[in-house]
């Protein structure tokens, strides 16, 4: 009797890897496997390369201890760079070079934690208030992408994991120090649409809402022109702050060209995320990889 042999090829799975940067210490490839292969994407939309025009500055002392015509001239500013860009940068702000300093090396300590050690955290839900991992969904998506992460939720309720040593209190302060932050900014985003100053707090409920602590770690890829780190996306809530160790691998698109954020020293990349869509545009980003980056999510 004849048996029946299947002819449908199995499907083809990526090895398992829990992280991309235990995949590049254990091969030490020179070549990415290719289901890191986004090649097509990168190469379809221009880069922008006219210095004149660059991402606008947002100087946030002016906005607290300025004089009244400096604090309209930056809502001014500001109005104009949500309604144009989505995005800008902040300076002069209270988040200090050290506090950023010390959280960048904290995550970076989490990540070289052994693989076991971070499985702990690996979560299963976009809700767990920690959770590690990599990638981004193979089911679903047509390349892995070239980046590991962690994230927190910081408000309202406040979540680390407890290792490294000291994570847990620089989270605490960091988030604390960006939400504030925020919060000025979300008062004069709602002067700058004629509004009261507490108007976009109170109709997005922002003291219950969620303030997410995430890092993005890109390790040393040995075909950048193929990966990508994070594709072309827009993010949720009210803004977004992000930092990043000097290295950039972060583009916006702007007027259809993707330009490279370059964060000035103890800047902060503010985006203006889907909440804040209607009055305002929000930005589409994407990281090229190569850095690690940390970004607090509010709203
Ligand atoms: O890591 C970066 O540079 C970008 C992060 C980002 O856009 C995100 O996490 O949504």
């Amino acid at each position: 009797m004849a048996s029946a042999v299947s002819t449908k090829a199995s499907p083809v799975h990526p090895p398992k890897i829990t992280t991309v940067k235990a995949l590049v210490e254990s091969t030490g490839t020179s070549s990415i496997p290719s289901f890191y292969n986004f090649t097509p994407y990168l190469r379809d939309e221009p880069i922008a390369n006219d210095p004149e025009d660059s991402i606008p500055i947002i100087d946030l002392s002016l906005l607290v201890s300025g004089t009244p015509e400096e604090q309209s001239q930056v809502i001014h500013q500001l109005s104009n760079a949500c309604s144009d860009w989505g995005c800008f940068m902040v300076i002069n702000h209270d988040v200090t070079e050290s506090l950023t300093k010390a959280m960048i090396g904290s995550f970076q300590e989490f990540f070289d934690l052994p693989e076991e050690e971070k499985r702990e955290y690996q979560g299963n839900h976009v809700m767990d208030p920690i959770r590690c991992g990599t990638g981004f969904n193979p089911s679903m998506d047509k390349a892995n992408y070239w980046r590991d992460f962690l994230k927190c939720f910081a408000h309202p309720e406040f979540h680390t994991p407890n290792k490294p040593a000291g994570f847990s209190e620089i989270a605490r302060e960091f988030s604390k120090r960006n939400r504030e932050v925020i919060i000025i900014l979300l008062k004069a985003i709602s002067k700058s649409l004629g509004l009261e100053e507490s108007y976009v707090e109170k109709a997005a409920n922002f003291e219950l809402g969620l303030q997410l602590l995430a890092a993005n770690y890109y390790p040393a890829c040995p075909e950048p022109e193929k990966a990508i780190g994070i594709p072309a996306h827009y993010d949720h809530g009210l803004l977004t702050t992000l930092v990043n160790n000097g290295i950039s691998g972060l583009q916006v698109k702007h007027n259809g060209k993707w330009f490279n954020v370059n964060i000035p020293p103890n800047g902060l990349f503010v985006q203006v995320a889907d909440h804040l869509e209607i009055p305002y545009l929000s930005s589409c980003c994407r990281d090229t990889g190569l850095n690690i980056s940390l970004s607090s999510i509010d709203g």
